[in-house]
């Protein structure tokens, strides 16, 4: 066996334990505040957006969790709606909460200055753990839009101690094997201050609640220029990563394909990732898409996002750790870059296709995706009702 066949097999052996979970979300129409474009064929219920995922899943082998949106994903018996997902070879993945898009939290959901509209958007967040308990899903997701437009709208300092005392109460309610996320961003839809707008708070917050509060990190949701890989190796130092939204952009929230906008971050992260050995299920970290497809077709689209986060672990698993890590100790500047590029250059998709038809799936599943009929079946049949979207 050459070096390089150990390494193929390293790689290989690693990627077969790559998890990616799709957002049900995804699967429905989306858009921005100008428009949201319908498209044919988009589900109508949750039960036809797991019958997506479970076909991104079948072409793909490493998306078998799809995460659902509360109330986009309100159903009147979670348990048949696994049964549902089960049978058709997925399972359900994180639930996310929505404090977002009620008229009650125009001033802000759980920092609310109203007692009783803080106590609706807590009842919210147990809300969603007991449907937790019904889908078998370890991780509740926390997402804030809460904040303020202008200085003086409302006080920063008490604002947190609210978002404390919501959090403590859902925490507390959480089960044994079950994990709070929380998610920050730096802005959008407020635009002065967010209560939870960067990892460092996030992190305070999760240290003041306990081990199984952890930090989601979505790949929009930073100022421009923000090292996000530099947020990923210290989370991971402090056992407090719990999970990635990945998407991509140009400019700010653009929740486009993970990887499209930016190849070289997502590798970068991933590289990070393997770095600190939390690529497999043990380390607990929840690899999560979280994308729109305001004009691209949508299983496509999430195929294609799902084949770049594979890429770009399969490139950071090539890294060479031990001349990386003997050109840093040496001071090598350009011979350490050097290592990283090398694997980034790597064109890893020969291996990817093999690893492939290993796994007995065609080795390019987008052209099976294409092949497979399915557009065409659920277009024919997914007419009349309403089309989901994020009723916004
Ligand atoms: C907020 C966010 C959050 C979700 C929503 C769909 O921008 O990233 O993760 O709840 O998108
Ligand atoms: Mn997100």
């Amino acid at each position: 066996m050459t070096r390089t066949d150990v390494t193929r097999d390293r790689v290989k052996r690693a990627l077969r334990a790559q998890r990616i979970e799709t957002p049900s979300w995804a699967y429905a129409n989306s858009g921005t505040r100008f428009k949201v474009f319908t498209q044919e064929g988009v589900p109508r219920d949750p039960y036809e957006k797991i019958a997506d995922a479970a076909v991104v899943h079948r072409l793909t082998g490493i998306a078998p969790t799809v995460a659902l949106h509360i109330p986009w994903d309100r159903v009147d018996d979670y348990t048949d709606l696994a049964r549902h997902a089960a049978d058709r070879g997925v399972t359900l993945g994180a639930i996310n909460a929505n404090v977002f898009q009620d008229d009650d939290y125009r001033l802000g959901s759980v920092t609310n200055p109203d007692p009783g509209v803080r106590r609706k958007a807590v009842d919210h967040l147990l809300e969603c753990v007991d449907i937790m308990d019904r889908t078998g899903s370890r991780d509740l997701k926390l997402w804030f839009s809460d904040g303020t437009n202008y200085p003086g709208q409302d006080d920063i300092r008490a604002r947190q101690d609210r978002l404390a005392v919501a959090l403590r109460e859902t925490y507390d309610r959480l089960g044994d094997n079950q994990r709070l996320l929380l998610e920050y961003k730096l802005f959008e839809p407020a635009f002065y201050a967010t209560d939870v707008p960067d990892w460092g708070t996030a992190y305070a917050h999760c240290l003041e609640l306990g081990p199984r509060a952890r930090v989601v990190i979505d790949t929009g949701h930073h100022a421009p220029g923000t090292n996000i890989e530099f947020i990923v190796a210290f989370l991971l130092r402090a056992g407090r990563l719990g999970g990635f939204d990945f998407n991509s952009r140009f400019y700010a929230d653009d929740d486009l394909m993970a990887g499209a906008a930016d190849p070289f971050q997502l590798f970068r992260i991933m590289y990070e990732i393997v770095r600190g050995d939390a690529l497999r299920a043990e380390a607990g970290i929840a690899f999560m898409l979280d994308q729109c497809h305001n004009v691209e077709a949508k299983i496509p689209a999430i195929i294609r996002s799902v084949l770049n986060v594979q890429e770009a672990t399969a490139k950071a698993l090539l890294v060479d750790a031990d001349a990386l890590a003997a050109a840093q100790q040496a001071g090598d500047v350009l011979g350490a870059n050097a290592v990283l590029m090398d694997a980034y250059n790597s064109d890893v998709r020969p291996l990817l296709a093999d690893l492939r038809t290993e796994l007995g799936l065609d080795p390019d599943p987008m052209a099976a995706y294409a092949r497979s009929g399915y557009f065409e079946r659920i277009r024919a049949e997914r007419v009349g009702g309403q089309q989901a979207g994020w009723g916004a």
